[in-house]
């Protein structure tokens, strides 16, 4: 008879909340070798068993962060993959998926694919996987090379750009691009701007040498995202095939993606919290300095406070599957970095300002979950903690956006993304948000405040500042920004990888993993649809 086994780690006294409910109080998880064994109550422990209290806090998956950018070659000043992924794991997020972007005048995709795995290998933090992008997708890479990329290599998406003059693509590759992803299962993620548009209007900007940091955001307007997005919604209808709109953030291309999946086309969008919280008055920098640089990413941070409230509603409303970082950083004091585009003084000693060559994007993937899980509500308890007018999406979600959905759509979603039997121990339990805000000796002034919250400490609003932060980044787009919670603890695959309240990252370099991928399961709308106007069988005759 074989004899029961310990459970080597009971979670209990915690709100598990998945992507369809929060589990009362009580239900616990107990998890064997790395996987959830179990999820019930008063499971029990043996003498081998690390019993872990969550404190009446809530208990998510752990955070599946499927769009960053990590010690890529065109990003010199931006994170390396240790930096980055211990970035992830103290922000809850216990997978990564970054890029191996294939060079232009590269024929093949396999020396971008090694090059990047070798960066990767045994100097991460957390789990991750990697989607290639595509800049030359010639008939070699489309017919013998993407077969390959997703049986042998386990990569089951590419990136493609519609702008940026050294990786765009015209509307044939990604037609051909398409097609073949629809026959291989690839999820096609588009980078979805104009980029005739922006450039007519960044030359024209300059010529009239407005070339400061805010006009960055005036060159690239809603309706060049818009457009563009409305282009690859038109190309996946008729290839018939399942694309992601990536980091959306204007209102009028949500909307366009939003009639589509109305539609029934197999359309997704993400987007990030920058296009949550930030506006582009955040990219004027001051006459002696050039702060602005700071939020410079594109699309852009849009102008007005309504466009944010059009993006948190398509996460109420169900038009965007996934929110992730877009984790892309360039360190902002440094030649190569944001003030690259900061001149030498002239005769006067002026120092002039160009937002053409500041490298593009910002750093995210460790205030992500804080960011996003601000504003949450509880659906489990009376009220649910609505009439804070904060408040935009449920816990469920939450949890659906940042680990759920990622997951199954980039073909994890038989181990990652959900706290259920057989799936990976990635937990992240937050501080309990019952107890009192601020303790009593803590309330009375700021000499008696408490060692954790001098690290900005749970229990009570935290603020963001880029010191607590793990990235090698001098600076956060979110410096000075109120959450009301953290991952206190982060567990990856059963081990303790991030305890907030004790040694920090306790994961050692190397215990992330690369994930081979599997296809997507996850599909909006439906595939095999009559594209608008054709003949039933059109298709056949050339597709
Ligand atoms: N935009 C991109 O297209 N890539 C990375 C960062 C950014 O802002
Ligand atoms: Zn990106």
């Amino acid at each position: 008879m074989s004899e029961k086994r310990d459970l080597d780690l009971i979670v209990r006294n915690g709100r598990i909340v998945t992507a369809a409910e929060v589990l009362p109080l009580g239900v616990e998880l107990g998890v064997i070798d790395g996987k959830i064994s179990c999820i019930g109550t008063n499971l029990t422990s043996g003498p081998q068993t690390q019993v872990v209290d969550a404190e009446g806090a809530y208990i998510t998956p752990g955070g599946v962060d499927s769009h960053v950018h990590i010690q890529q070659d065109n990003s010199p000043t931006g994170d390396t993959w240790e930096s980055g992924s211990k970035s992830a794991i103290a922000g809850g997020n216990t997978t990564v998926i970054a890029f191996a972007s294939q060079k232009r005048h590269e024929e093949s995709i396999w020396p971008a694919l090694e090059s990047y795995h070798k960066k990767a290998a045994g100097n991460s933090f957390c789990d991750y996987g990697i989607h290639v992008i595509l800049t030359n997708p010639n008939e070699k890479v489309l017919e013998e090379e993407l077969p390959l990329l997703v049986e042998r290599e386990g990569i089951t998406s590419v990136k493609i750009y519609m702008t940026y003059e050294p990786m765009k693509l015209g509307d044939g590759d990604l037609f051909n691009i398409m097609m073949r992803a629809r026959g291989l299962g690839i999820t096609t993620m588009i980078h979805a701007e104009n980029n005739d548009i922006i450039e007519q209007i960044t030359k024209r900007l300059a010529k009239q040498k407005n070339t400061g940091t805010f006009f960055h955001s005036v060159a690239r307007p809603q309706i060049a995202e818009s457009e563009a997005t409305y282009r690859a919604i038109s190309l996946a209808e008729v290839t018939d095939t399942p694309i992601l709109i990536v980091h959306m953030s204007a209102p009028t291309a949500v909307k366009h993606v939003n009639d589509a999946q109305r539609r029934l086309l197999p359309i997704h969008a993400e987007t990030c919290p920058h296009y949550l919280y930030l506006l582009s008055d955040r990219l004027r920098s001051g006459p002696e300095d050039f702060e602005g640089a700071k939020n410079i990413c594109a699309p852009p941070l849009r102008h007005d406070a309504r466009d944010l409230e059009e993006i948190w509603l398509g996460l109420a409303n169900g038009t965007f599957t996934v929110v992730s970082s877009d984790h892309a950083p360039a360190t902002f004091d440094h030649e190569c970095g944001k003030l690259k585009g900061l001149s030498a003084p002239d005769e006067h000693g002026h120092r002039h300002g160009d937002f053409r060559v500041v490298p593009n994007g910002l750093p995210g993937m460790e205030t992500r979950l804080p960011l996003l899980f601000d504003r949450t509500f509880d659906p489990s308890r009376p009220g649910g903690g609505f009439g804070d007018d904060k408040i935009r999406i449920s816990l469920p979600r939450f949890v659906e956006l940042t680990s759920t959905n990622p997951a199954k759509l980039y073909g994890l979603g038989h181990r990652k993304g959900s706290l259920a039997p057989g799936f990976d121990a990635d937990i992240v339990i937050w501080y309990p948000e019952e107890t009192p805000l601020v303790s009593q000796s803590e309330a009375d002034g700021p000499q008696s405040i408490s060692s954790s919250r001098q690290t900005g400490g749970g229990r009570g609003k935290i603020t963001i500042t880029n010191s607590m932060l793990h990235h090698r980044i001098d600076y956060t787009p979110f410096e000075g920004v109120q959450v009301r919670n953290w991952p206190r603890k982060v567990f990856l695959r059963g081990q303790l990888a991030w305890d907030r309240d004790g040694a920090g990252v306790t994961a050692k370099l190397g215990d992330g993993e690369y994930l081979k991928r599997e296809k997507s399961t996850l599909l909006t709308g439906q595939m095999g649809r009559q594209p608008t106007g054709m003949l039933a069988g059109e298709l056949s005759y050339w597709s």
